[in-house]
């Protein structure tokens, strides 16, 4: 038997009732049939990063192990997004729910479908400190600790609001 890939996917929600979609989409992600060990980090409210003019985001992170292939893993992901009736509304703009492919293993991928690792994650801090409540001595794939990249990104991140409804 070959050994599960280890994977991170990003999670975030700034429309409708954001923590309920991240709390469905985690309900959801543990009782996936190709998802083992599933594992999340603190829920946490974060300030958006892009147009400023949109609610609060709240933002997790989540450690899975799995057979699936990195395509297959990210069909899985946009399936989950589209039950949770994903609304895009612009670029950089508001969404009901949000699942990055941030990590699969140490690979390295560039496809018209999938970059890995996620482009934007290492500026980031909403995906990097919950990496890190995950796996604090995490080894990026060009071998740097992930220790080193948070050292340069302040943690602006705050407990989520038990009532967040965003808009
Ligand atoms: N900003 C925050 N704080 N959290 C997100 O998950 C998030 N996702 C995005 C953009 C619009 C870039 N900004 C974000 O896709």
């Amino acid at each position: 038997m070959i050994a599960p890939a280890l994977a991170y996917i990003g999670m975030g929600s700034n429309l409708g009732e954001p923590l309920t979609h991240i709390r469905q989409a985690m309900a959801e992600l543990s009782s996936h049939p190709q998802l083992r060990d599933v594992r999340f980090s603190t829920i946490y409210g974060s300030k958006p990063v892009g147009p400023q003019d949109q609610p609060d985001y709240v933002n997790a992170v989540a450690e899975v192990r799995t057979h699936l292939l990195p395509h297959h893993l990210l069909d899985v992901l946009q399936g989950l997004e589209q039950q949770h009736g994903r609304v895009r509304q612009r670029h950089w703009g508001e969404r009901t729910l949000d699942l990055d492919l941030l990590l699969y293993n140490d690979s390295q991928i560039r496809t018209p479908r999938l970059t890995v690792p996620h482009p934007f994650m290492l500026e980031r801090s909403f995906v990097l400190y919950p990496l890190a409540d995950l796996n604090p001595d995490l080894l990026l794939p060009d071998k740097q600790p992930l220790q080193q990249y948070l050292a340069h990104i302040p943690n602006d991140l705050f407990p989520c609001p038990d009532d967040i409804k965003g808009n």
